[in-house]
């Protein structure tokens, strides 16, 4: 079967726009996976503590045919590879950051893993990139449509830096 997954992508360490910029090689790279459109890359003002330097987000549509608990684990390898410390502070800054955000319309609560990605709904710097490259009536599953959810979400500042 093959799906298409929206990935949240984020940092904010070690040169962020070219953190995003390889990690979007990186998941084209990927077997299994084919890139479908990537959003420009915004700046973005932390949320969680504000002692550390703004976000550069963006978000990339796939498609592909692993699971998704393959999928979420081959982007942890990236992460990794970015230098990405896990068990650093909670909501501290990071040098990469890959989010499974949706996985076709299902949704998965393991664990592992949870789809929708909690916070999609009520993010900035997720919704403003995801509805740049997904049909407006885009239904996010538990959670409503992404041009209501849009509308519904204050821009914080959020401004575009770059097309991808
Ligand atoms: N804040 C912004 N603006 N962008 C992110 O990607 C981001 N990621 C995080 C936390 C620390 C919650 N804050 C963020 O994980």
């Amino acid at each position: 079967m093959i799906v298409t997954a929206f990935i949240g992508l984020g940092s904010n360490l070690d040169d962020p726009l070219a953190q995003l910029r390889s990690a979007r090689r990186a998941i084209q790279s990927l077997p299994f996976v084919r890139e479908k459109a990537f959003s420009s890359l915004y700046r973005s003002a932390p949320m969680g503590p504000s002692d550390q330097p703004d976000y550069i987000n963006a978000v990339m549509a796939v498609e592909t045919s692993l699971p998704a608990p393959d999928l979420l684990k081959a982007l942890q390898v990236i992460e990794l590879a970015h230098g990405r410390v896990r068990g650093g502070k909670r909501w501290g800054p990071r040098t990469l950051d890959l989010d499974l955000l949706l996985y076709g319309h299902e949704q998965i609560a393991t664990d592992e893993l949870t789809v929708p990605h909690p916070g999609v709904a009520e993010r900035e710097f997720v919704l403003y990139p995801l509805a740049e490259i997904a049909p407006p009536q885009l239904i996010i599953p538990g959670k409503g449509l992404l041009s209501d959810l849009v509308r519904a979400c204050p821009r914080r500042g959020l401004t575009v830096v770059a097309r991808a």
